[in-house]
């Protein structure tokens, strides 16, 4: 692990903002109700999906465990995507309209990195235009401080699988030593972790209760000055009511330290 952090590198879905309940989960809802389909995806059964990551994945797993009926013909790939292309544009609404915020401390921990020069990525598994919509209504112009906004379909195997974290390192042309990746997913953990990385864990509504084995850190979210954060775990040494870069960079070295000594 080299000494210096270089860059930061965020999930979107559950990181940067709670979307799953009432972003994308409504908007497939819209989407299905315009094709005159009567699929209704709740809360509940939602949250069964989630472990499905990719939109379209999420659709042909619903498809194939609760209407095995449907002919397994090429024309499903069509409704597949043509659900989906649908289900996106209802999700650049719901942004637009203002229904889902950045998390608490997000936007604080972007302008300080931004400030002091350590470079942004997203690493996530949701189409590019849900991280363009989300970021360019949170705040005009967001997506240009981003170095590399990796997303959806650029790598084969979505999360858990490492590709799109690999991705990003490649692009960045930094070892994973020199990052540190934020998810709220156990999918996102894994995938992050099997790229070598050094994670950041501040679940989201539907992911309160999985196993976080791992993460170097886990926070209930970034915390704001009105707002303090809670450590959920973390090693000692590590405190503080917000995360910003000095945290951060006490974290790299210690996870730092502890890899030269066991390797020893
Ligand atoms: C996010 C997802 C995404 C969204 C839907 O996972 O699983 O699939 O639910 O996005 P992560 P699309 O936060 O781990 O990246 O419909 O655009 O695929
Ligand atoms: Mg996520």
């Amino acid at each position: 692990m080299t000494d210096r952090l270089e860059a930061l590198i965020f999930d979107v879905d559950g990181t940067l903002a709670d979307t799953e309940r009432d972003g994308h989960r409504v908007a497939f809802n819209q989407a299905f109700a315009e094709a005159g389909l009567d699929w209704h995806w709740d809360v509940e059964l939602y949250g069964q999906l989630l472990v499905v990551t990719g939109g379209k994945e999420r659709i042909r797993h619903y498809m194939e465990h609760h209407h095995p009926a449907l002919p397994q013909a090429s024309d499903l790939d069509d409704l597949v995507l043509r659900l989906h292309r649908r289900k996106t544009l209802h999700y650049a609404a719901l942004i637009d309209g203002g229904s889902i915020p950045l998390r608490p401390g997000v936007l604080r921990l972007l302008e300080q990195a931004r400030a002091e020069g350590v470079r942004l990525a997203v690493a996530t598994t949701t189409t590019p235009d849900n991280v363009f919509a989300l970021l360019e209504h949170a705040l005009p112009g967001l997506p240009g401080w981003f170095d590399e906004i990796a997303a959806g379909d650029v790598v084969p195997h979505k999360k858990p699988a490492p590709d799109i974290y690999r991705y990003v390192l490649a692009r960045l042309g930094l070892p994973p030593g020199a990052c540190i990746a934020f998810e709220d997913s156990d999918n996102g953990l894994h995938a992050a972790r099997a790229a070598g990385l050094l994670t950041v864990v501040a679940p989201s509504g539907y992911t309160q209760s999985q196993d976080f084995t791992g993460a170097a850190l886990m926070l209930d979210h970034f915390g704001e000055p009105d707002r303090p954060m809670r450590i959920l775990h973390g090693p000692p040494g590590i405190d503080g009511s917000m995360l910003d870069l000095a945290l951060l960079r006490r974290l790299h070295s210690i996870r730092a330290a502890d890899r030269i000594s066991n390797s020893i």
